[in-house]
């Protein structure tokens, strides 16, 4: 196998493969999308060379979702206390509950409202003569069945057309019900280039409703936010387990898991570890200019990028206690996830990946295909900014255009009572001259070979044009992508829902990810994917196009 696949890829080189790609697209189509298309050089640019956050290009069938499924879906809807109303046609509420395995526990409290699916079922005459008071009795009737802290209520397209004034309803039911935390998203579908908008919109309510609402110290040593964790398939259990062994208290988790008290205290940390850059630099970014609270980026996707996310953590704090800890930690779990390394590597090493996630997996589960020992010859994003590709480093030379100025920036002073920086300048200064880097992160092209392809809001035609050329052994996405990839006799692993999979965080995790591959890229059945009949069709013709 390995032999064959060297031989796929001295056939196309990336230059070829990049320009088979743009053959059968009109030339303005052709100028557009050669520029989110980068045969990676590993240079250490300043400015942005790929194109990324920009529209689609009508016609194309892209892989992103929309803004609210963003909000809605991503950033709140893990959380399990807070009922998420979408005040909007019932299909938009539908698709987006519970089908990303994001999954919960419902805790002591066994406060959990994740199994309800909550709507205002938005007909032709709401739209014709608005909605509003169909929402406000919605917000009723849910207070009513279940006095729950909090309700959050999310805007779909038909809301912004028409003009509802969600957040003065959500206002006044607020001040109505006097114990119960009612707010409002303005996160209609089409409000940004892809559900990256979703993300921001969601951040600045969450930072402007909850964080901070509660000041009540929490018990606990060493105490961190995750953020940009969202529990799929268990991963979130997963990394829990691992923080209680080392003695790392979690605060909060954005949101995996998630109460809404957690987000209310998430102040009260003293580091925030974010773990998915695209969805949720914003809140850590915020918390450091209010709070003081530092940020550093982690990664709890890889056995050995969760000891040194660990590690990470431990030199933050500086503590002996903590840092031997931590070692012990990883010396027990670590030589489990080595000897299933060893047993499967040997069925593994040298194939090949393309992995098209989101905006942030594509990265991360690069590392656990370096560990199977595994090439992931194309990656990319569906909705990832410049500086997910290239680094933050990009950042002051990213030019904003007029979709992103759309969505609201919130100005953040440092608050007047509750800023307390967690570390002396002095501290900072001594941890970055040892090599320690706070918010800091270097991006996908960093660590993909030189010479393969990283491609933005990669579209069907180009993925099965990619396949059919580059032939990987395994390719990962989502379920649009999922039955025409297999259809061409490639196994297909979801990295958002993990099929039926997970958890794949951690060092259990890992192992569940080897055992994952191995069973789908040595599995025989792909061979027979071809009919008998196209193999040795009795008659052949082509179109008239060809
Ligand atoms: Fe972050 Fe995510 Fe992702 Fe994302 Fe997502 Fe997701 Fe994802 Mo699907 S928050 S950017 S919007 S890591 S739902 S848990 S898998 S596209 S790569």
């Amino acid at each position: 196998m390995a032999t064959a696949t060297k031989k796929k890829l001295v056939q196309w080189g990336p230059a070829e493969v990049k320009s088979a790609l743009l053959e059968k697209y009109p030339p303005k189509v052709a100028r557009k999308r050669a520029k989110q298309i980068m045969i990676n050089e590993a240079q250490q640019n300043e400015t942005p060379e790929l194109t990324a956050n920009v529209r689609t290009i009508p016609g194309i069938i892209t892989m992103r979702g929309c803004t609210y499924a963003g909000c809605k879906g991503v950033i709140m809807g893990p959380t399990r206390d807070i009922v998420n109303l979408v005040h909007g046609p019932i299909g938009c509420s539908f698709y987006a509950w519970l089908t990303r395995r994001n999954q919960t526990d419902a805790g002591p409290d066994g406060e959990n409202y994740m199994n309800y699916c909550f709507s205002t079922d938005m007909q032709e005459q709401d739209i014709i003569f608005g909605g509003e008071k169909k929402l406000a009795a919605a917000i009723q009737e849910a207070y009513d069945l279940f006095h729950p802290k909090s309700i959050a209520v999310f805007a779909t397209c038909p809301v912004g057309l028409i003009g509802d004034d969600i957040h003065t309803v959500a206002k006044n039911m607020k001040e109505k019900f006097g114990d119960c935390n009612v707010y409002a998203f303005s996160c209609e579908g089409y409000k940004g280039v892809s559900q990256s908008a979703g993300h921001h919109i969601a951040n600045n309510q969450v930072f402007r409703h909850l964080v901070g609402q509660n000041d009540e110290v929490k018990p606990g040593k060493y105490k961190i936010n995750l953020l940009g964790e969202y529990n799929i398939g268990g991963d979130g259990f997963e990394i829990d387990r691992i923080f209680q062994k080392c003695g790392i208290t979690c605060i909060s988790t954005f949101s995996g898991n998630s109460t809404y008290d957690q987000f209310a205290s998430s102040h009260t940390a003293d580091l925030n570890a974010v773990m998915c850059h695209r969805s949720i630099n914003y809140v850590a970014d915020m918390m450091e200019t209010k709070y003081g609270i530092p940020w550093i980026k982690v990664n709890f996707i890889g056995a050995k990028a969760t000891a040194k996310s660990l590690r990470k953590i431990a030199e933050y704090f500086g503590e002996k206690a903590l840092i031997d800890t931590v070692e012990k930690v990883i010396a027990e779990e670590m030589p489990e996830v080595e000897a299933a390394l060893a047993e499967i590597t040997p069925r593994t090493e040298g194939k090949t990946a393309m992995m098209f996630v989101g905006g942030s997996r594509a990265h991360h589960y690069k590392e656990l295909f370096d560990e199977l020992k595994m090439k992931t010859i194309s990656a990319g994003y569906e909705f990832g900014h410049q500086d997910d590709y290239e680094g933050r480093q990009v950042l002051p030379n990213i030019q904003l255009d007029a979709d992103s100025r759309n969505i609201e920036e919130l100005e953040v002073e440092p608050d007047e009572t509750r800023f307390k920086p967690r570390k002396s300048d002095k501290e900072m200064k001594a941890l970055e001259k040892a090599g320690y880097r706070f918010k800091h992160y270097d991006g996908l092209a960093a660590d993909m070979d030189k010479g393969t392809l990283i491609i933005d809001d990669l579209n069907q035609y180009e993925a099965e044009k990619l396949v059919e050329l580059m032939k990987p052994d395994i390719f990962c996405a989502g379920i649009k992508e999922k039955y025409s990839i297999q259809k061409l006799g490639v196994p297909m692993k979801q990295l958002h829902s993990y099929d039926s999979g997970g958890p794949y965080a951690g060092f259990q995790g890992a192992i569940n990810f080897y055992r994952e591959i191995d069973r789908l890229v040595n599995s025989k059945v792909w061979g027979f994917m071809k009919a008998p009949w196209q193999k040795n069709p009795q008659l052949s013709g082509s179109f008239a196009w060809e």
